[in-house]
C-alpha cells in the first residue's frame, strides 16, 4: 500500500511538543494551561498557526473546539485525528498534547512526500477535555458528537465561577461553526497511558479497546461551626469530619471491590478553615470509575448509603451534583485490530487495554469507527509534571497512528 515506507519526522514531532510545553510552562517542566485560560488560548493560537502553516482549513465551533481539514482526492467526512491541549493544573507535556501535534505530524508527513489521500484528513482539539475547571470532562468533543446540549454546557459555571459562554469570550474562541458540522468518517486518538502497564510489560504499543466508566460527584456537607474546644463531642455537627469520612469509604469501596474499581476524593475545601474551629461546610468531589457499568452503580450505590447514614449519625446537611457521567465505552473491533496489526507490521510490540482515563475518542465513538493507541508513561506517571514518555516511543504510537489513518483515509 502506499505509504508503507513512510515515517513521521519524530524530531519535527519532538520540537513541536518542546515549543507547545513552553506555554503555561511550570516547575518540573510540566504545563499548567486550564480550559479556556489565557494560557489555553495561548496554546491554541500556537496550535492554529501551525495547522495554518500546513495550509489546514481550520474552523472554530460554538464550544471552541478547533478543526483543521486537509483535503483528500474525494469529498466527504474525514478521517479525525485529535485529542485536547487544555491540561490539569499540574499537567505533563504530552497528556492530549501529544494527540493533536502527532496528528499534524502526519498532515505533514504526508504533504512532505506528495501523498494526497482519498478521503479528508482532520486534526483536532477540543474543547475543556480535562473537566478540572468546568465539569465534565470532554466536555467539547461531546459537544461536538451530540452528547450534551451546547447551551447547557455553555452555561456551566467553572470551579472559579466563570461560566464557560464567559471564559470561551475571553479567549476568543466562541467560533460560529455549528457544532458537529464536521462529522468523521472514522476517529483516532494517540495518547500517553498514564498509567504502568506498558512499562510494566515492556511493551510499546497498547490497543485500546475502550474507556471505562466515570462518575464524578461534587459534595456539599453542611454541619455547625463551633468551638473546637468548648464542644462535647456528642453535640458536633462537623463537615470536616464527614468529608474525611468520605474520603476512607470511597478508599474501602476500591479496595474491597478490588477489580478495575477505583475511587480518588481530589478537592476538599472546609470552611472557615482554621484550627480551632469546627468547619461548618465542606464542598468536595468523589471521581469512581469501573470498566463494567453494574459495578460503577454498585459503588454509587454504597456511596449514597454511607451519605444517609452520616446525615442520620452526624447531624449535617448532605447535597450531591453530578459532575460527569459516562458509561464504559468500547471502541471499534476493526479499528483495535488495525491498531494492533500495524503495530506488529512496524515491528512493535502491542497489547490490547482498556482505558482507566476518560479520553475524546469515547465521544466519537457511537457515531463513527473510533480507536486509541497507547505509548508507555515512564513509571506511570500522569497529571504529574513528571508525566514523560520517551522519545522512540513517541515515534513509534505516531507512525502506527500515521499507518492506521492512512488505511481509514484510503477505504
Ligand atoms: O479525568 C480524566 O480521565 C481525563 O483526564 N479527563
Ligand atoms: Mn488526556
Ligand atoms: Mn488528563
Amino acid at each position: 500500500m502506499a505509504g508503507d515506507n513512510l515515517r513521521v519526522d519524530l524530531d519535527r514531532l519532538m520540537a513541536r511538543i518542546a515549543a507547545l510545553a513552553e506555554v503555561g510552562a511550570i516547575d518540573g517542566g510540566g504545563v499548567c494551561r486550564l480550559a479556556l485560560s489565557a494560557e489555553d488560548r495561548a496554546g491554541r493560537d500556537r496550535v492554529v498557526g501551525w495547522m495554518r502553516e500546513l495550509g489546514l482549513a481550520v474552523s472554530v465551533d460554538a464550544i471552541g473546539n478547533v478543526v483543521g481539514v486537509r483535503a483528500g482526492r474525494e469529498d466527504g467526512p474525514p478521517v479525525m485525528i485529535g485529542s485536547h491541549i487544555d491540561t490539569v493544573r499540574t499537567g505533563g507535556r504530552y497528556d492530549g498534547n501529544l494527540g493533536v501535534l502527532a496528528g499534524l505530524e502526519v498532515v505533514q508527513t504526508l504533504a512532505d512526500h506528495g501523498i494526497t489521500t482519498r478521503r479528508p484528513i482532520a486534526v483536532a482539539f477540543f474543547t475543556n477535555e480535562e473537566g478540572a475547571r468546568f465539569a465534565p470532562d470532554m466536555m467539547g468533543s461531546m459537544v461536538h458528537q451530540g452528547h450534551l446540549p451546547l447551551e447547557e454546557m455553555l452555561a456551566v459555571r467553572g470551579i472559579d465561577g466563570t461560566s464557560v459562554a464567559e471564559g470561551l469570550d475571553a479567549i476568543g474562541y466562541r467560533g460560529d461553526t455549528p457544532c458537529g458540522d464536521v462529522r468523521a468518517h472514522a476517529f483516532l486518538e494517540l495518547h500517553v497511558e498514564q498509567g504502568p502497564v506498558l512499562e510494566r510489560e515492556g511493551v510499546t504499543i497498547g490497543a485500546v479497546e475502550g474507556v471505562q466508566g466515570i462518575s464524578w460527584t461534587e459534595l456539599t456537607i453542611e454541619g455547625v461551626s463551633n468551638h473546637a474546644g468548648t464542644t462535647p463531642m456528642r453535640l458536633r455537627h462537623d463537615a470536616g469530619f464527614a468529608a474525611a469520612s468520605i474520603a476512607v469509604l470511597a478508599r474501602g469501596i476500591a479496595n474491597e471491590m478490588g477489580g478495575d474499581q477505583v475511587a480518588t476524593v481530589g478537592r476538599i475545601e472546609l470552611t472557615p478553615n482554621l484550627v480551632n474551629v469546627i468547619p461548618n461546610r465542606a464542598v468536595m468531589t468523589v471521581d469512581l470509575r469501573n470498566t463494567d457499568e453494574e459495578k460503577l452503580k454498585a459503588a454509587e450505590a454504597r456511596l449514597l448509603a454511607h451519605l444517609d447514614r452520616l446525615v442520620e449519625r452526624e447531624g449535617v446537611k448532605i447535597t450531591r451534583r453530578s459532575l460527569a457521567r459516562f458509561e464504559p465505552v468500547a471502541f471499534d473491533p476493526g479499528v483495535v485490530a488495525m491498531v494492533e496489526e500495524t503495530a506488529r507490521a512496524l515491528g512493535h510490540s502491542v497489547r490490547r487495554m482498556p482505558s482507566g482515563a476518560g479520553h475524546d475518542a469515547q465521544a466519537f465513538a457511537p457515531n463513527c469507527p473510533t480507536g486509541m493507541v497507547f505509548v508507555p508513561s515512564v513509571g506511570g506517571i500522569s497529571h504529574n509534571v513528571r508525566e514523560h514518555t520517551e522519545a522512540p516511543d513517541i515515534g513509534a504510537g505516531a507512525n502506527v497512528l500515521l499507518r492506521v489513518a492512512l488505511r481509514l483515509a484510503e477505504d
